[in-house]
């Protein structure tokens, strides 16, 4: 999973996240149109002004959107911040009413309390477009995208390449229309910040059937030229073979919510959250720490376990998902000063919950799971003590 970053859910982003995302979003917009990371730059490959770019026929129009994916979250890092990735908005695993939240208020509270406007709310829209902001239709947020969903969910049946793509092309489609305004139409789509949640959710969808569908692209596609995009440090363009799959780009999406108060506490999420079920195929707790722990400890992983405790049993527990042993500086044995000094580095720890998630979890209900902190000589440990910044689950 090192080098591996993960697209989000924009419904599940923290509030830091989230404030990640729109600070870097509303640098680009104040970039001169001339740098290539701005925000009217980048918009305005899509579609106008001439030439326009994009390809929404096929071949292409999988492997361009997806190039084209990649270079808006570039900008967004390069701009501003090396940790964002492109969220997605989810319109297509079951029945969702408007656009995400995050993209529908007008305005925003900022980090310092000051009420600004909500940068995925609305784009500049350059002299050439008619200047002001991009709107969207006055109905969008009491419109049903139920029938954009069911079009995705049945593309994702489909058996090759072409078929998936041609009939992913309508559902999305269905969305630009039904979102109106500057999305309803392909000269002025990209000036809605809305379109890269879009189309990022789109070529997650293509990653879902990829996952299933395991192989090579069509030749068509593989050798597509993509313009405009360079291959680096060269004038050739880049083929749809460069856009093969997302992890030889360093991306996955997580197609999972949770909300975590604290990262001991219990959490709940749903293994279907809406009519669909997702196949799970591996399921990986991930504890992100910069340093080690002082202390060596150990973390047991329970799953729909109601009250979990260090005497709750392990052995034979098919509620017991198994334990991460973090390794620390002591163990009863004072460490050496040297060795406190030393500078820190990234500590993450991965368990693989696969096997409990599909015993325990029952697709549409809720699973609960706690992690429980004990010392080695099994005492409960204050989690405080175990450097852990955030949990993460990922789930392929
Ligand atoms: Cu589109």
């Amino acid at each position: 999973m090192s080098g591996i970053r993960y697209r989000r859910n924009i419904d599940c982003l923290t509030s830091n996240q989230l404030h990640d995302l729109r600070e870097a979003l509303a640098a680009m917009f104040e970039l001169p149109p001339e740098d290539e990371n701005s925000f009217e730059k980048i918009a305005g490959l899509h579609g106008q002004p001439w030439p326009s770019y994009c390809i929404h026929g096929f071949p292409g129009f999988l492997t361009w959107h997806r190039a084209y994916m990649e270079v808006f979250e570039k900008a967004l890092q390069c701009c501003c911040n090396q940790s964002i990735s492109l969220p997605f908005w989810d319109w297509s695993s079951g029945p969702s009413t408007g656009v995400p939240s995050a993209c529908s208020t007008a305005t925003y509270v900022n980090r310092d309390g000051d009420t600004v406007p909500n940068p995925l709310y609305a784009g500049p829209l350059p002299a050439f477009a008619g200047g002001g902001m991009t709107a969207r239709s006055s109905a969008i947020d009491t419109t049903p995208f139920d029938n954009a969903a069911t079009g995705a969910q049945n593309a994702l049946n489909k058996a090759t390449f072409s078929i998936f793509q041609s009939s992913l092309s309508g559902p999305h489609g269905l969305v630009h229309v039904t979102v109106g305004g500057q999305m309803g139409s392909v000269p002025y789509a990209g000036f809605d910040p809305i379109f890269f949640l879009n189309h990022s959710n789109v070529d997650r969808i293509w990653a879902q059937w990829q996952n299933t569908h395991p192989g090579s692209l069509p030749a068509d596609e593989a050798s597509l030229e993509l313009d405009p995009f360079n291959k680096p440090y060269s004038s050739d363009w880049k083929t749809g073979a460069d856009f093969a799959t997302t992890d030889q780009l360093g991306y996955r999406y997580t197609n999972f919510c949770y909300v975590l108060p604290n990262w001991w506490d219990i959490f709940k999420f749903r293994l279907d959250p809406h009519w669909f079920k997702m196949e799970i195929r591996s399921a990986k707790l991930v504890l992100k720490s910069d340093r080690m722990p002082v202390r060596s400890m150990e973390i047991r992983v329970f799953i729909n376990e109601p009250e979990p405790s260090v005497k709750t049993p392990t052995l034979g527990n098919p509620r017991f998902a198994g334990s991460l042993g973090m390794f620390g500086m002591t163990a009863g044995i004072e460490a050496p000063m040297e060795m406190k000094r030393r500078p820190n580095q990234r500590f993450d720890l991965e368990l693989d919950i696969s096997r409990t998630l599909a015993e325990q979890g029952k697709s549409g209900e809720e699973v609960s799971m706690k992690l429980v902190p004990v010392s080695i000589d099994g005492q409960a440990v204050s989690p405080d003590k175990a450097n852990i910044e955030g949990i993460d689950i990922l789930v392929d």
